[in-house]
């Protein structure tokens, strides 16, 4: 049964974040194109702060990775971009997947500790208590800002599918992995201002991780490693391996039957049971 929006609590989430590193300028609008689109704008300006966060409670062109959209119902997810000035070299922009994915496992630890999550090189948060029959709950979408050949912001993107029914999920293709929501795997609604709050500490905290720190906790939650996957590349091709391990700058490491090892920066894996 859908659940009703509750709307996000934004004076309780300002209370919480105005002194942190991660959101101390939280704008809201109840619709927009892409929350992308917002923080892109800041990014052309200089009188929005590194940190600040533009939040919506639906997106009418929600996007994800290579032109796919992102689709979720009003007022049932978390839909958010996180606006990270590269002033000085200061983000460490390859290893953002890792910070964001991490953020989102405390944040979703946070509100419902009993669920089963992990995540799925290279950016997608999964629940289930088999990694090769996962269902995806939220999803990361980084992108570059550069002036003069100079990455000069990143934005991370965010979306988290939170109070949809089963119902109110979007269909997908293979092999895209089933979505779900934490209400439907909680089996109750969840507070989307607490996740909200809990997110943009967490993102704050794995910032601040030393690089060897991150990735290694990265690893440690990444439930592609160890099994087979199928990658599938931009250009239609794939290739079947074991996914036996990830680089420092965030890339796959497959073996293949033959025994080569290929390391896969972009595209998608799916996961394969046995
Ligand atoms: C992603 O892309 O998973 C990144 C999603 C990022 C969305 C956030 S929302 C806030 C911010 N503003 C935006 O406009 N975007 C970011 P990708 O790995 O390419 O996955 C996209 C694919 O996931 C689609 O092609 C569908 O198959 C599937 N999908 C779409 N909506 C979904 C949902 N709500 N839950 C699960 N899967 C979904």
């Amino acid at each position: 049964m859908p659940v009703t929006p509750a709307p996000f609590d934004l004076v309780q989430a300002a209370a919480a974040l105005s002194s942190g590193p991660i959101g101390h300028t939280l704008t809201y609008v109840e619709s927009t194109p892409s929350t992308m689109l917002l923080a892109r704008e800041w990014a052309a300006g200089s009188s929005v702060r590194s940190g600040a966060v533009a939040l919506a409670d639906v997106q009418s062109a929600g996007r994800g990775r290579l032109s796919r959209t992102w689709e979720a119902p009003a007022g049932s997810a978390l839909l958010l971009s996180i606006l990270l000035r590269n002033e000085g070299g200061a983000v460490p922009l390859e290893r953002l997947p890792m910070v964001a994915g991490l953020a989102m496992l405390d944040a979703v630890a946070h509100v419902a500790p009993e669920l089963d999550a992990g995540l799925k090189w290279p950016n997608d948060l999964l629940i289930g208590d088999d990694p090769a029959t996962a269902r995806k709950v939220g999803g990361i979408l980084i992108e570059s800002v550069m002036v003069g050949g100079i990455v000069t912001s990143a934005i991370v993107g965010i979306g988290l599918n939170v109070n949809q029914s089963a119902a109110e999920l979007p269909t997908v293709e293979p092999p895209a992995a089933e979505p779900t929501s934490l209400a439907v795997e909680a089996g109750h609604p969840l507070d989307r201002t607490e996740l909200l709050i809990a997110l943009c500490r967490a993102v704050g905290g794995h910032l601040q991780s030393d690089p060897a720190t991150l990735v290694a906790r990265w690893r440690s939650r990444l439930w592609t490693l160890g099994r087979p996957v199928v990658a599938h590349f931009g250009n239609g091709s794939a290739t079947a391996g074991l996914a036996v391990d990830v680089t420092p700058d965030g890339a796959l490491i497959i073996e293949t039957p033959e025994g080569d090892r290929l390391s896969v920066s972009a595209g998608d894996v799916s996961l394969r049971n046995g």
